[in-house]
């Protein structure tokens, strides 16, 4: 298992439209293994392989709250999609506060359909059909997105974006002077 670097923006390999997973292998399995090491250590709730310079159509979730663990907390739920894709927008939009491993520290609200169904392959290759809501939708329309080349900042106006984007380089200077 391995943390793997997280490419940020102006990175032009986040632009790059990533190819399907013709089969889903050994090799994708490790890969997915170091994709959640790498997304529970940023931390983040999910992560699309192309963030991690791999331009395949695979990506992680984890929203928490699965079966309750022995104390009955809320423990991980690991979720793999792949090769996903969305079947039913819903007309309603939900907005969400989002963020990106790729845009680092920068948040901005963003308008999305609220619910999706959605069809997916697991890590064995077996396929999924379902209809998330809430955070899941958000998450999810926001993985595919970076799996077409598009980052949040992109639903933005032309003055938010420009000004997150300030925002990030002024941070990044002062870390570098730190
Ligand atoms: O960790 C993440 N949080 C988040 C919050 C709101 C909407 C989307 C996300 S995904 C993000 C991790 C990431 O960059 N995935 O691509
Ligand atoms: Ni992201």
């Amino acid at each position: 298992m391995a943390i793997l670097p997280i490419l940020e923006v102006p990175d032009p390999r986040l632009r790059r439209i990533s190819e399907p997973v013709a089969e889903v292998t050994d090799g994708i399995r490790a890969l997915i293994a170091d994709m959640f090491e790498t997304m529970y250590a940023a931390p983040g709730i999910g992560l699309a392989a192309a963030q991690v310079d791999r331009p395949i159509r695979l990506l992680v979730m984890d929203l928490g709250d699965g079966p309750p663990d022995a104390e009955g907390k809320g423990t991980r739920n690991p979720r793999v999609f792949i090769n996903p894709e969305i079947l039913e927008p819903s007309e309603e939009l939900g907005v969400y506060n989002e963020g990106c491993l790729s845009v680092p520290d920068q948040f901005a609200e963003v308008e999305r359909p609220a619910r999706i169904r959605a069809r997916w392959l697991d890590q064995d290759g077996v396929a999924h059909e379902a209809v998330l809501e809430g955070l899941a939708a958000t998450c999810l329309q926001h993985e595919m997105d970076h799996l077409n080349g598009i980052l949040f900042i992109d639903h933005l106006s032309r003055l938010k974006r420009s000004m997150l984007l300030r925002k990030l380089e002024k941070a990044r200077r002062e870390k570098a002077a730190a």
